[in-house]
């Protein structure tokens, strides 16, 4: 199983949209392990971004960022990484595929309601930043979970 940070941006929460796709997740049979909702300080939106710090955009989506609330969840599954990347879709909503989050809830480039850790390595150095307390990540077992996936192929 591998597991993913996923972020819902504030336009997410201005639009009404953090149930919307929430649900999409679930509905896929990604499972939730951690989830918490706040408006972050810059500093904390500019380690999330670091990667970006010499972008001309770079100022635009800190200041984005930090301008509401943020929904932070990690996702739990086989190949989530891929699976949820996938499911989000292009960074430009306007390209991005019909489908897809992005594809079908956003018009713009910078607004594009959410951020899904593109690597395994992201994906770890981004949940720790995110969710730095071990308290914070729920461990359980899906009463579906031999049903989601096949048990004999998948899940031995
Ligand atoms: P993504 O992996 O799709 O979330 O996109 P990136 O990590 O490449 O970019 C992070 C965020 O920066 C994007 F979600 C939107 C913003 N961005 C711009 O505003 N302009 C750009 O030219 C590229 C990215």
């Amino acid at each position: 199983m591998e597991r993913t940070l996923v972020l819902l941006k504030p336009d997410a929460a201005q639009r009404g949209l953090v149930g919307h796709i929430i649900s999409r997740f679930e509905t896929k049979g990604l499972k939730l392990i951690a989830l918490k909702m706040r408006t972050f300080p810059s500093d904390h939106l500019e380690q999330h971004y670091e990667v970006h710090k010499e972008r001309p955009f770079f100022k635009n989506l800190v200041g984005f960022m930090s301008s509401g609330p943020v929904v932070a969840m990690c996702l739990e599954g086989k190949d989530a990484i891929k699976v949820v990347r996938q499911m989000v879709g292009a960074t430009n909503s306007r390209e991005a595929a019909p489908g897809t989050i992005r594809g079908d809830y956003g018009m713009s480039f910078s607004n594009n309601l959410v951020h899904a850790s593109d690597g395994p390595d992201t994906a770890k150095s981004e949940m720790a930043l995110w969710f730095n307390d071990e308290a914070e990540i729920s461990e359980w077992e899906p009463a579906n979970l031999g049903w989601t996936y096949n048990i004999a192929e998948e899940l031995s």
